[in-house]
């Protein structure tokens, strides 16, 4: 037998072995991963992968990126975790840069995505209370429909998706939702003088990279300012460079009052996430209202400071920009115009997603990510046949031809198994 079966074999097993011992909450695609560089990652068989997931955007630095390597092992050997109930010597640092970086007064640090979005409708209804005299208990958030802000019972009670919610009820009260990309729906909601806030993805990941009008944001923010309402971006997917803008607000010309960070602000290297807003609106939480022993830990503290000073060094922005004007041309004139089972492509920077043309509890989209596993590029569908393309920001331009000449030639000669 060859090594490269028996590495296989081992994979196999590995699957196995998670299947028995692992709860059933995913159903990831049979592919063993043991390393990773940059844009690329290696299965237990040796074979060499594009990574076009980056791990749902949070490796936009690339995969074990040195610098944030260098760091995290440096401040592992001095100092992990304090908890908050003492100072340490690297969160006032980080908090400061961040502040200066994203042009915000405070930042309250906590570890994965969901919590950082909790945080910050915790913070809507405290500043609510406090500030705009809203009668307890009586505060509203606003979402819209279609929106992923991740798992916990405080945000999934805002979900429109069954798979989210179906079967963990009751919900938290007190969440209204509206259509997304509708400002009249939005107008007609924060006539209810008890709304707080609204919480909005920029661009809408999970539902399929939805992208919605050129002006929906800034009109958006424009009529939650008319009512006092205080706009909250959840950018824990399309923060950090990866639709070719710091924040995907900025494309917009919108500076949200709340700002959800994720994912990327460590590079993937440890769950960091984050919410960024002015006085007025942070200073409304007091000491021993909300918290995380593992928040603000000088570990994760360090390393999304290198992760951060890594898409500035090597202008990350920039270049999700113009890899993504790239993928989108040529994936539009090599593939949507030529091939009957491709819709369109949509999305802006490295956040991009090809619709596949065919009913949405097909598999097609999932046998095409398959094909493209076994060419060397691993893609996730999501919702039925949407294929999100989101490789790490690091890719250079000969690279991403190579990725894109792999997927013209998979999906358009695609024929059905
Ligand atoms: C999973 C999707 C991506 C997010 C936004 C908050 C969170 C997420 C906008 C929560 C998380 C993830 C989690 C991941 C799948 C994934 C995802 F396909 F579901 F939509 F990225 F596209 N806000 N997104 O996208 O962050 O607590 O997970 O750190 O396996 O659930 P988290």
């Amino acid at each position: 037998m060859k090594h490269t079966q028996i590495e296989q074999i081992a994979g196999r097993e590995m699957i196995a072995t998670e299947e028995r011992y692992g709860a059933h909450n995913y159903h990831p695609l049979p592919v063993v991963l043991e390393r990773g560089e940059g844009v690329y990652v290696w299965d237990v068989g040796g074979k060499k992968y594009y990574d076009f997931l980056s791990a749902y955007s949070a490796v936009n630095q690339g995969h074990c990126h040195p610098k944030i390597i260098a760091a995290l092992t440096e401040q592992a050997s001095k100092l992990t975790l304090t908890s908050r109930a003492f100072h340490n010597d690297v969160l006032g640092r980080y908090q400061r840069y961040l502040c200066g970086l994203f042009g915000y007064d405070k930042l309250l640090p906590i570890n994965s995505g969901v919590e950082a979005v909790e945080t910050a409708i915790k913070l809507c209804r405290k500043w609510a209370y406090t500030q705009k005299g809203i009668a307890p208990n009586e505060a509203k958030i606003i979402f819209a429909s279609g929106n992923f802000h991740g798992r916990t019972l405080g945000v999934i009670s805002a979900s429109t998706d069954p798979s989210s919610t179906c079967g963990f009820g009751p919900f938290v009260p007190g969440y209204i939702v509206i259509p997304y990309n509708d400002l009249e729906r939005l107008a007609e909601a924060l006539e209810d003088p008890n709304v707080a806030g609204f919480v909005v993805e920029p661009i809408q990941g999970e539902a399929g990279v939805v992208v919605p009008d050129d002006d929906y944001l800034s009109r958006a923010y424009k009529i939650c300012k008319e009512r006092n309402v205080l706009f909250v971006a959840d950018e824990v997917q399309t923060g950090i460079a990866r639709t070719g803008a710091m924040i995907c607000c900025e494309h917009s010309g919108v500076r949200p009052d709340v700002l959800i960070l994720g994912k990327a602000l460590s590079g993937g290297v440890f769950p960091v996430s984050a919410v960024l807003s002015d006085d007025e609106i942070m200073l409304s939480i007091k000491p021993g209202e909300h918290g995380s022993t593992f928040g603000g830990n000088p570990l994760g503290c360090a390393v999304a400071m290198a992760a951060m000073e890594v898409v500035q060094e090597e202008d990350l922005i920039r270049r999700a920009d113009r890899m993504g004007k790239i993928f989108r041309s040529e994936i539009e004139s090599r593939l949507v115009t030529k091939s009957d089972w491709v819709e369109l492509v949509r999305g802006k920077g490295l956040l991009n997603a090809v619709v596949i043309h065919d009913t949405e509890d097909s598999s097609t989209a999932w046998d095409m990510c398959l094909a493209l596993r076994d060419r060397g590029l691993l893609a996730k569908p999501t919702h039925g046949n949407i294929i999100r393309f989101a490789p790490p920001l690091v890719i250079t331009e000969e690279e991403l031809m190579d990725c894109i000449r792999i997927i013209v030639d998979t999906i358009g000669s695609w024929q059905p198994l």
